[in-house]
């Protein structure tokens, strides 16, 4: 029989005994069976996003080298470190601790601002990037776990973004209930609207502004407040995944991978508190500190809270968290740290 890799895909079972039939169709019957069976961990590469990354950092390393070289105005500075904060707040003011977790409540002023800051980091739709995380939440450092930490610090850092998602995520996934977003007339149309959005919000205006508005160059804009800014914000997040998953302590539960890093917690705007975060994902603070050090994410939902425009902030009771830290935590009996940190 004239075996093909369609066929056999399809007739995995029958493709040795229709190796036995023909000798010639041995090797190609061999091969064929054994990519039936489908290695679910398998890297699929997706090169379109492949090329993507290693043009963004190409084009970051330019940016980095204008800005440490001088050559950007003093406006374009300014413009890119306020670029980043908002970059930065979209994501966790508003991805991570409004929407995915509802830690807090907002009224529509705030969640259009915080779409809108969400939309300038590009990480994908608010609608997608809550269901990845609550499934990151749901089912951490397992195969439905979109950057399984199991599957080291490439991977979980950025390398899940480049190939195809483990079939776990998609099917275990679909268990996670967005039906709070579809909800959301302000997320609802940003996932409309994205990819006219995107791409405007999070480049072209960045890049745009500064030449229209101070006389900035062009490319000195793209690679600095476009690039540069975005890059750096992407691997600022990508370690909570990455980091935050493997190098810490855990003071809170010493069963699972997030831990406490207190380098991705100011990289990051107080998201590094992770072995925290993952006990307690609805505390608005995502941190047990009661203080704003390296949390300036905390001090952006308070100072909206202060202005009432945020509002119902959750957070945990310190009884609750000493209970936990001594049950589950890796300092056992002895309390870890409240003294210095609170
Ligand atoms: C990016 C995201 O960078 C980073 C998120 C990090 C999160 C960190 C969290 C930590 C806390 C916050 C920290 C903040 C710190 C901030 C500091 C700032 C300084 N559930 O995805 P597809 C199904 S993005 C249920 O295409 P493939 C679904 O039916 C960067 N179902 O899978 C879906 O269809 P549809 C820029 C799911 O084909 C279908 O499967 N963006 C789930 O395997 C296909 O989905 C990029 O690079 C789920 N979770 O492709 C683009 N997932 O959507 C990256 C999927 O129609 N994305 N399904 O409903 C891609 O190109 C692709 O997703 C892929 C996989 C190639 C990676
Ligand atoms: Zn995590
Ligand atoms: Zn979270």
């Amino acid at each position: 029989p004239n075996v093909t890799s369609t066929t056999t895909l399809f007739l995995a079972e029958a493709a040795p005994a229709a190796a036995a039939a023909s000798p010639t169709a041995t090797a190609t019957a061999t091969v064929t069976a054994a990519d039936a069976k489908e290695d679910p961990y398998a890297w699929k590469i997706v090169w379109r996003n492949v090329l993507a990354f290693v043009y963004l950092h190409y084009a970051s390393v330019v940016g980095f080298y204008l800005m440490f070289t001088g050559q950007p105005m003093l406006k374009t500075y300014l413009f890119t470190l306020l670029l980043a904060v908002c970059n930065a707040e979209g994501i966790t003011a508003g991805a991570h601790r409004l929407w995915a977790h509802r830690a807090y409540k907002a009224k529509w002023p705030l969640r259009t601002l915080l779409m809108l800051f969400q939309t300038l980091a590009f990480q994908n739709h608010i609608h997608e990037w809550v269901r990845d995380h609550r499934v990151h939440h749901k089912f951490t450092d397992t195969d439905a776990d979109p950057h399984n930490a199991k599957r080291g610090f490439f991977f979980s850092h950025m390398g899940w973004l480049m190939v195809r998602k483990h079939p776990d995520v998609r099917t275990r996934g679909a268990t996670v209930d967005l039906s709070d977003l579809e909800r959301d007339p302000i997320v609802m149309f940003q996932k409309k609207f994205y990819p006219v959005l995107m791409p405007l919000i999070a480049f072209v205006l960045p890049a745009y502004l500064p030449t229209v508005l101070w006389g900035e160059s062009g490319w000195t804009a793209w690679y600095v407040c476009s690039m540069a800014r975005y890059t750096l914000a992407l691997h600022g997040t990508w370690l909570v995944n990455s980091a935050a998953h493997i190098w810490g302590t855990k003071p809170v539960d010493k069963n699972i991978s997030p831990t406490e890093n207190s380098f991705v917690g100011h990289v990051a705007f107080g998201e590094g508190w992770h072995n925290y975060h993952h006990v307690f994902p609805w505390d608005y603070k995502a941190a047990e500190l009661g203080n704003y050090n390296g949390n300036l994410t905390t001090a952006f939902i308070d100072f909206f809270a202060w202005i009432g425009w945020a509002y119902d902030l959750k957070t945990v009771s310190r009884e609750m968290i000493e209970k936990r830290v001594r049950r589950t935590g890796d300092h056992g009996d002895e309390v870890w740290g409240w003294g210095d940190k609170d």
